[in-house]
């Protein structure tokens, strides 16, 4: 990657870092659900929205990023020049209720959104659980620190996906899982333990931690599944490959994805060790 995009990763990494203690001590006063609802037609916590503007607001004013896009907002915001940053400011934030685990996952993508997986540069998740952690993905390699006021302090320079799995997480209720799905999950739910929080960056990080395999599938109700690939789907397949894990819509890796022009594209979602996803594909032929 040329050195100036280089200098403007490194910007983004450091800007969520800052950012997300205000995002945790904005939590609370905002668990209540406002009038709105977000561009996918889902309910929006206060808090949903607080994060967004905090995002929007420093990410854009990073010189080197041209667009900014969220989850909680309708369009691609015009920010100037260079990279594009997608945003899922609070992912599993329905979790905020019960006061459970939450996220926030950002894409740098190297071209213009709604884009191809294989354009990002970079990609990170900010966990808040028991600590505030950040998991960042870039040059192939993933690294993770703590949160510690703003700054980042890293805790494993090359987080891998250990050989041997044994946690699994399947979103959507069961009775709305494909036959073939289902089928999968039950061989699954025999050999490994089950974790399955509702907060997508809480499960795939046991999957990092633990090794195993996260999946939110296509649904009979919903064939695309919940999850999108510009927020979601794109840099949870890339984070998840470049710790040596796979990642698949069912039947090809996440970032071979074609996306449409909508950047709110929904997309089942799989994700853990090669064997894994690999069993998954074979199952979903
Ligand atoms: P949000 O980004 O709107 O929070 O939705 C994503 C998500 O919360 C994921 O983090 C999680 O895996 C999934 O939805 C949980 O869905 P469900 O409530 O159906 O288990």
């Amino acid at each position: 990657m040329p050195a100036s995009l280089e200098a403007t990763v490194d910007e983004v990494v450091e800007t969520v870092a800052e950012t997300a203690p205000d995002v945790r001590s904005g939590l609370v006063g905002r668990r209540s659900y406002r009038e709105t609802a977000n561009a996918s037609g889902e309910r929006q916590l206060a808090a949903d929205v607080h994060a967004d503007e905090l995002f929007e607001e420093r990410l854009g004013d990073i010189d080197g990023v041209g667009e900014y896009a969220s989850e909680e907002r309708d369009g691609v915001v015009d920010v100037g020049e260079g990279l594009s940053v997608a945003v899922d400011p609070l992912d599993g934030s329905s979790n905020l209720k019960s006061n459970n685990a939450m996220g926030t996952i950002v894409a740098v993508y190297d071209a213009d959104l709604p884009a191809r997986g294989e354009d990002l540069v970079a990609a990170a998740f900010v966990l808040y659980g028991p600590i505030t952690s950040m998991t960042v993905a870039r040059d192939g390699t993933v690294t993770e620190y703590e949160v510690v006021d703003g700054e980042l302090r890293e805790t494993e320079a090359d987080v891998t996906l250990p050989e041997d799995p044994v946690v699994y997480g399947f979103g959507g209720r069961v009775p709305d899982w494909p036959a073939d799905f289902e089928t999968y999950a039950r061989e699954v739910e025999q050999e490994l333990k089950l974790r399955y929080g509702g907060a997508m960056i809480a499960d795939v990080n046991q999957v990092l931690e633990y090794g195993g395999v996260f999946a939110y599938p296509a649904l009979d109700s919903a064939p695309n599944g919940k999850l999108r690939l510009q927020f979601e789907g794109n840099p949870i397949g890339y984070i998840v490959e470049c710790a040596g894990g796979a990642s698949s819509d069912g039947t090809q890796s996440l970032l071979s994805v074609e996306p449409t022009d909508d950047v709110h594209q929904r997309v089942p979602l799989h994700v853990g060790n090669e064997s894994l996803v690999g069993r998954l594909e074979d199952a979903l032929d």
